[in-house]
């Protein structure tokens, strides 16, 4: 018998959901996943009686409920927590550039949305977008420079929650290949390489093709 569920979308898509599942792994909750993939129109009915804001991540263990993918890293970081980072002066900038990941970057968001199984390259570069790429490469690189010299994360090398936030930038850009410094890359290489983010890729890749969602699929 599990300790509770992690309530999750379509793995191809839901970058929401994918940041609150790797928080869980890392964290090594024991929880049944259970996944509930999007219809369109949304929002997803099913999501709705179960999750008090009616999105996904949404977790419950052991009598805490827990919606809101950033707070479902602060959740999993009071069970294992090496989430965040040790040192008080990094882990405040880990939690500055997380909650900077939550509350923004919609540029980048709207046009170049996560989707694990499409070539976007290219495509997607209005100025907002771009604006956030540099915003996000230059914090990337300055944390890195600051915190994460011993790499290949930001913070060294322990895969921590902020990276976890921004791991569905990196498979963005992958998908959309913005024009990104060589230290971008290497970057999003190494965490493309993490088992847990492989295992993630996996899973969107076995998604039956009737859960594709059009909108989703083709790009200008
Ligand atoms: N601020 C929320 C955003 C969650 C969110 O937008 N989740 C989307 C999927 S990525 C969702 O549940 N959509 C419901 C639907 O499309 O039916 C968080 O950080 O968890």
């Amino acid at each position: 018998m599990s300790d509770g569920s992690l309530y999750i979308g379509n793995r191809r898509y839901s970058s929401w959901s994918m940041r609150g599942w790797l928080a869980v792994k890392l964290a090594a909750l024991d929880v049944e996943e259970v996944m509930i993939h999007f219809s369109r129109p949304g929002p997803t009915p099913e999501i709705g009686q179960l999750s008090p804001n009616g999105l996904v991540p949404y977790l419950e263990h052991r009598g805490a409920r827990v919606w809101e993918s950033l707070a479902v890293c602060e959740y999993c970081a009071e069970i294992a927590p090496a989430l965040w980072p040790a040192d008080r002066i990094a882990r405040a900038h880990a939690r500055a550039i997380a909650a900077e990941m939550h509350a923004g970057f919609l540029g980048l968001r709207q046009s170049m949305w996560m989707n694990l199984g499409r070539d976007f390259s290219g495509l997607g570069r209005t100025p907002e977008a771009l604006a956030d790429v540099a915003r996000i490469e230059a914090m990337w690189a300055e944390t890195r420079q600051r915190f994460g010299a011993d790499g290949p994360f930001l913070f060294g090398a322990t895969f921590t929650a902020a990276d976890v936030m921004y791991v569905p930038v990196v498979t963005r850009f992958f998908t959309w290949r913005p024009e990104i410094t060589a230290a971008t890359r290497a970057y999003c290489e190494a965490v493309r390489a993490h088992p847990l983010v492989a295992a993630w890729y996996d899973g969107a890749a076995a998604e039956p093709a009737e859960w594709e969602l059009p909108d989703y699929e083709t790009a200008a």
